[in-house]
């Protein structure tokens, strides 16, 4: 068998289409636009890039949007007093924290801050409570990437054996609750694997659907999956740099073995990370929608 190539870049690119319309929509009928603020504590260059790839959605899709670049030793407090800015700003919908935090910032505080109407990333705990019950407002956005990747390419999760490997706030535990729920596009059985996890092969292998975000370079092999199965790859890892100096990136699953016994698989990159970036426009639409009483 030779896999399909779940191309996320064409996927986020067909639903770019559907929002760009809706902003205009949105702009023409109710004179709304969508603002979105993303912050950015530190110079960490995978961060950078990915902040940047919001800002310039934004712009693309005529989403209104702020930068702060705020320097690697910016204190708690005036992170602080920024959200509270942010929060209490009419214009902004939503507001984007880039995780990870430097490590003297107390990550579930700043989270907690947020106000959970403009928390685009679905990560405060208000938000995470809803997603648990299946009240969500926000799904978070490299989750919700995932489903709609899926969703889109025709794969059926309802009654699916989903494995998922890695159990992070951002990636694992709310993929899990998502596809758990009693909805269309969902009603898997899901299984979380995780460093102490006794077995992984065991559980891989069982696999229908396998959704790996272990955060290390090729860590599902060939060998660990059954034919058949559909891999999605979250894993963005920098491995090296080409001569010019551009960044060399592969997922957490060896994809030229994977391949040959998957029946789809996503490609790092263009996967998963282009869905990330789009799934965050449609909350901040969501967001300003919310505020505005239009949905
Ligand atoms: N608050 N922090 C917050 N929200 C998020 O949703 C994120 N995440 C993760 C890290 N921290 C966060 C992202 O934005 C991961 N992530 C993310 C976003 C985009 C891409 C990857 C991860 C992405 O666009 N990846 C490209 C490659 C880009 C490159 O050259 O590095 C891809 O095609 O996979």
């Amino acid at each position: 068998m030779t896999a399909q190539i779940i191309s996320g870049r064409e996927i986020a690119r067909q639903i770019r289409e559907e929002l760009k319309q809706e902003i205009a929509e949105l702009k023409e009928k109710h004179n709304l636009i969508p603002g979105l603020a993303t912050v950015l504590v530190g110079e960490d260059p995978a961060s950078q890039v990915y902040v940047g790839q919001k800002e310039k959605t934004s712009h693309n899709l005529g989403i209104y949007s702020e930068r702060y670049d705020l320097p690697a030793d910016t204190s708690e407090e005036k992170l602080l007093v920024l959200i509270d800015k942010l929060n209490k700003d009419p214009k902004i919908h939503g507001i984007l924290v880039q995780l990870p935090l430097p490590k003297h910032i107390n990550e579930t505080r700043i989270l907690y801050a947020l106000d959970p109407k403009k928390d685009v990333d679905g990560f405060h705990p208000v938000n995470v409570g809803k997603l648990m019950i299946g009240e969500p407002d926000y799904l978070p956005c490299t989750p919700h990437g995932i489903q709609q990747l899926l969703v889109r390419s025709g794969i059926k999760t309802e009654g699916a054996e989903v494995v998922i490997v890695g159990r992070s706030n951002i990636v694992g535990k709310p993929i899990a609750n998502i596809l758990l729920q009693k909805k269309e596009g969902a009603n898997a059985t899901v299984t979380v694997c995780h460093t102490r996890t006794k077995d992984i092969s065991f559980h891989t292998k069982r696999a229908d659907i396998l959704i790996v975000a272990a955060g290390k370079p090729k860590a599902i092999t060939a060998d660990m999956v059954k034919e058949g199965v559909v891999v999605i790859d979250v894993g963005v890892n920098r491995i090296g740099k080409t001569e010019s100096g551009k960044a060399i990136l592969c997922g957490d699953v060896d994809f030229d073995a994977v391949k040959e016994k998957a029946k789809a698989i996503t490609p790092v990159p263009g996967g998963v990370g282009p869905m990330t970036i789009t799934m965050l426009m449609l909350n901040t639409i969501r967001a300003a929608k919310l505020a505005a009483g239009l949905a």
